[in-house]
């Protein structure tokens, strides 16, 4: 191998560990809602891999040809063979399903009473997306571009809609990804609980300057976030 392509990996890695947006550092409920659901499909996984790379080893072990002239006879129709590995991938997809469904239920959804209460305490976001920045309006009519400001430990509603194409709405450390629609509304709730800054991103490949339409988000205490939004 030459060296070039030996030392790809590493550079990849270099380059990627200086990314911005950390998916597995959690500044909400939310956030930590979707980290565990990335950690317990890990967990599977590493399940399904290590079983999977043991059972390889003893197998090549235990049945290593001695003999070159006989060769083992197919196994055809085994009942227990064919139950165990059509029962085991659907436990496993029945595990990890429960609490994917009950996740994207819990953050997502929002009735219309629910809805109007956030409205009245003035977090209730409408975010218009747009090739190639997002505009946030709070309830009191209060617009900015690219830079949303949230209060620490409420509850936040976002409805979200597009003016031109399909953009998705990404705060990693936050919330997961919600697609905006032109034509339609989708919803996100996130309660933030950690003061600080952090990178949102469209992450939905929507043009030419897609890599450009970033904003941040400022987690700020609720007198602040009240003196901004009055501004
Ligand atoms: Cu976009």
């Amino acid at each position: 191998m030459n060296k070039r392509i030996k030392m790809t990996p590493l550079f990849l890695l270099l380059i990627l560990s200086a990314c911005d947006l950390r998916v597995l550092d959690p500044a909400s409920e939310t956030g930590r809602t979707i980290g565990s659901l990335i950690e317990l499909s890990f967990l599977l996984m590493m399940i399904v891999l290590i079983t999977v790379f043991i059972l390889f080893a003893v197998f090549m072990q235990k049945y290593r040809a001695k003999d070159y002239t006989c060769i083992p006879p197919d196994r055809k129709e085994n009942k227990w063979f064919e139950v165990t590995w059509t029962v085991l991938p659907i436990l496993l997809l029945v595990v990890l399903a429960i609490p994917a469904v009950q996740a994207t239920y819990s953050l997502t959804y929002k009735s219309e009473a629910e809805k109007g209460d956030l409205e009245e305490e003035g977090t209730h976001i409408e975010v218009t997306a747009e090739q190639y920045s997002f505009t946030f309006t709070y309830p009191n009519g209060k617009e900015s571009t690219n830079d949303l400001v949230l209060p620490v430990d409420r509850e936040v509603t976002f409805t979200l809609t597009s003016e031109d194409v399909v953009h998705s709405f990404w705060i990693p450390e936050l919330a997961g990804k919600i697609d905006a629609i032109p034509g339609k509304e989708t919803h996100l709730q996130v309660t933030p609980d950690e003061v600080g800054q952090y990178q949102g991103k469209c992450a939905e490949f929507c043009g030419s300057y897609h890599a450009e339409m970033r904003f941040t988000t400022r987690v700020v205490e609720e007198e602040e976030f009240e003196r901004w939004r009055e501004e």
